[in-house]
């Protein structure tokens, strides 16, 4: 069977050369950050860098090593990096002009996962400026909805590249013979139903009272509200966890609560709930943060967090119903 490669998937969407050059350069840092994950038990990089990252986590070794492969292959027409790992704003360009990159990543997501050997990956965001900035870290404060591209490289039994470019989800995989990406999963759907949800249980007792409703009637199963039963699945790697979610479908929730309020939640609106949000969108699922669309969540910061709500759309606005009664 003959598959598509990257390249020859870009260009049939017509994707701007600049663009598809971006997008390249993230394949190859990706596929660099495969190999440093793969040979991670050898060199010993698996563990703790004895090190904490702006947001106060411990920081493995490989989250400090993807973000140096990532930004030292990822500056084809970039501005600006910004990287959940750096406090600040990494500038490319001392007069970011129209039509430069913001790029934004999270260059190992799920990392907590590396030494138990589950699929851990790397998000990134793509915006391009349709104006001249001040080099200034306020400027990257720049809206979801503004995202020309995102996607994510999942590192699991196989090396997988998800990318939207606006049209539609295109899934493609590592041919480890020959290095490229190859295109196996195009045109990935969200099926709009679902009798699948993802959070983590454990935090039951810190839950608002809408998310502990909406789990306690799923749990119910057809004798409850719901009239179905449910399947429970968390990963505790939103790569892993939104990527099965664009394959099969289901929810996915990490909303805020007692213990993450007053950061806003847990996960980054800029690196990991926008790109995943426009994702999920373009598979024809849904993205909130219960009370409303991520992507038009207006960022106060760069290392903001959010409430993420996304997947099948018909059950996100089922779970947005439960926080609007
Ligand atoms: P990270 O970027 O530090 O790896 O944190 C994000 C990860 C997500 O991949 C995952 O959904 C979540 O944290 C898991 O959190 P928890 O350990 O609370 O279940
Ligand atoms: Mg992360």
């Amino acid at each position: 069977m003959h598959q598509k490669t990257l390249r020859q998937e870009l260009d049939a969407q017509g994707t701007d050369a600049d663009l598809t050059r971006l997008i390249e350069d993230i394949a190859v840092a990706c596929a660099r950050i495969a190999d440093r994950v793969r040979h991670g038990a050898f060199a010993g990089t698996l563990g703790a860098a004895g090190t904490e990252n702006v947001q106060g986590e411990t920081q493995k070794e490989l989250d400090v090593i993807s973000d140096e492969i990532f930004a030292g292959i990822v500056s084809s027409g970039v501005a600006a990096l910004v990287s959940e790992e750096v406090d600040t704003v990494n500038w490319l360009k001392d007069k970011p002009q129209a039509g430069d990159f913001i790029v934004y990543y999270d260059p190992l997501d799920g990392s907590s996962n590396l030494d138990v050997n589950l699929s851990v990956g790397t998000i990134f965001s793509i915006v391009r400026l349709d104006e001249a900035i001040a080099r200034d870290d306020a400027a990257v404060r720049i809206a979801g909805t503004r995202q020309i591209a995102a996607g994510y490289a999942i590192y699991g039994p196989s090396t997988g590249l998800v990318l939207t470019v606006g049209q539609g989800v295109q899934g493609f995989t590592h041919h480890p013979g020959s290095g490229a990406f190859l295109l196996t999963a195009p045109d990935m759907r969200i099926p709009e139903e679902t009798q699948e949800f993802a959070i983590n249980a454990s935090r039951y007792d810190k839950w608002e009272p809408p998310v502990r409703t909406y789990i306690d009637d799923c749990l119910r199963g057809a004798n409850g509200p719901r009239d179905k039963t449910f399947n429970m699945r968390w990963c505790a790697s939103m790569v892993a966890d939104v990527h099965r979610i664009l394959t099969r479908g289901g929810v996915f929730l990490y909303p805020r609560d007692a213990g993450n309020a007053a950061q806003g939640g847990k996960l980054r609106l800029m690196y990991e709930a926008n790109p995943m949000g426009l994702l999920v969108e373009a598979a024809g699922g849904a993205a909130s943060t219960g009370r409303g669309r991520i992507l038009e969540v207006s960022p106060e910061g760069h290392h903001q967090r959010v409430p993420v709500i996304l997947g099948s759309k018909a059950e996100v606005a089922v779970i947005e119903e439960y926080h609007s009664s």
